[in-house]
């Protein structure tokens, strides 16, 4: 099968009587070319546009894929997961839905803790195993890139565990993984509530430990109330800059501790979340041109009432993304879809920004705009081809998949 594959990926191949949503920079709007076609070589796109303008030289000896007038997008690009997670938390929403609080729950040994608990117990060959079917379902929807996080390990070896085990997701299957160091996301039990402490630990112990195995491509925190302070995630980032490690930020989600602006102020590659986001955290992250994950499931999940501030995103110039934030409490989904469905619903976000949020601005959050996120030249031939009959249908329907066909770097 992978030789086949191969020998295939070396071939040329062109898609043709296709249209094609190049969700290119250059063209307006969504890119649209209506008689299209897109050229594969080694992985790599060599032409997508009119088929009027297919290069004769490229077509000899080509492999030639007829689309019956089907869409093509760009591969989509999920820029926000927990998805290596140990059990679920559905005892947790039926407590919740018997009325008991957060509090409640946590008492009971709920919330994130408990997941904690649950991936220490697990081997890495078990996380691999419990993730396949949620990789298996973004997948299944034209997914070929997905960013995985850690965050439910909390100490050196859990946290390396998660890491190796999102990287072996990537071994596994046809789609390209991006790992993200979250050792920031919750105090550990054995931390005995002293952040400060466990900072230094994550700053200088866990993140040089992970860096020098290569294990992450990024590094996130949680900036809340409930988790870090502003100061405490500065302090994660400059041990994160000094690695060479681009940063991200879950931020302003519950309340306005300023995390936009302080994911601006290290030049991050995104804010996520940005429920409580003010004018002033919005234009801090338009000047440093990072981008805004929106991350509907979340806000939809916990019943948030604050939409994060679209309009401010908009006026200023800020680069939104759309994710599903797969996780076991507070987002359980593995559709990015109907995440798209949710952007556009809850949030106001029109059919072209909910689909640039999982292409190309989802491929800028991942610092990934040179590889995919768009049909052009020189990008990995990542492509989604769509039994629709317009680009608004993969927004409108909800737990509906017109995929036809999927292609990972040409295969
Ligand atoms: N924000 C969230 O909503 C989740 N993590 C985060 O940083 C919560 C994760 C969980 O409850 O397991
Ligand atoms: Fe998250």
């Amino acid at each position: 099968m992978a030789g086949a594959g191969e020998e295939s990926s070396k071939r040329t191949c062109i898609w043709r009587n296709a249209r094609l949503a190049t969700m290119s920079q250059s063209l307006s709007g969504l890119g649209v070319v209506d008689d299209g076609a897109v050229v594969a070589r080694e992985g790599r796109i060599v032409f997508a546009g009119p088929a009027a303008q297919l290069p004769t030289a490229l077509m000899r000896d080509a492999e030639i894929i007829d689309c019956g007038v089907r869409w093509i997008t760009p591969g989509l690009i999920d820029c926000h997961t927990h998805l290596v997670h140990a059990g679920n938390r559905a005892n947790e929403f039926e407590m919740r839905l018997a009325g008991a609080t957060y509090e409640e729950v946590a008492r009971a040994g709920g919330g994130i803790v408990s997941s904690v608990k649950a991936l220490r117990a697990a081997s890495e060959d078990d996380l691999v195993r419990e993730t396949m079917p949620r990789l298996d379902a973004l997948i299944a929807e034209g997914v070929t890139t997905v960013e995985i996080k850690s965050g439910y390990g909390l100490d050196l070896e859990n946290e390396k565990k998660s890491l190796r085990a999102a990287r072996r997701m990537g071994d596994e299957r046809a789609v390209t993984v991006r790992t993200t160091f979250l050792g920031a996301h919750a105090l550990p039990p054995e931390a005995n509530g002293d952040k400060s402490a466990y900072i230094d630990l994550v700053a200088k112990k866990m993140l040089p430990a992970i860096a020098a195995e290569g294990l992450a491509d990024a590094v996130d925190g949680f900036c809340e109330g409930i988790a870090f302070s502003p100061e405490e995630m500065a302090r994660v980032f400059e041990a994160a800059k000094a690695l060479g490690l681009p940063v991200r930020l879950h931020a302003d989600q519950l309340s306005n501790l300023h995390g936009a602006a302080l994911a601006a102020s290290f030049g991050a590659l995104s804010a996520d979340h940005l429920e409580y986001t003010d004018e002033a955290g919005a234009s801090a992250m338009a000047k440093a041109g990072i981008v805004a994950v929106m991350l509907p499931g979340a806000f939809y999940f916990i019943r948030e009432a604050k939409k994060p501030p679209i309009d401010l995103f908009r006026r200023q110039g800020v680069k939104m993304a759309v994710a599903t934030d797969c996780n076991p409490g507070t987002s359980p989904l593995t559709s990015l879809l109907l995440t798209m469905n949710m952007a556009a619903t809850l949030f106001g976000m029109t059919v072209e920004e909910c689909l640039l949020g999982v292409t190309r601005h989802a491929a800028a959050a991942l610092g990934m705009s040179s590889e995919t996120g768009s049909l052009e030249p020189g990008k990995w031939a990542d492509l989604a081809i769509w039994d629709i009959e317009s680009p608004a249908e993969l927004v409108y329907r909800m737990g509906f998949n017109p995929l036809h066909a999927r292609i990972w770097r040409g295969r």
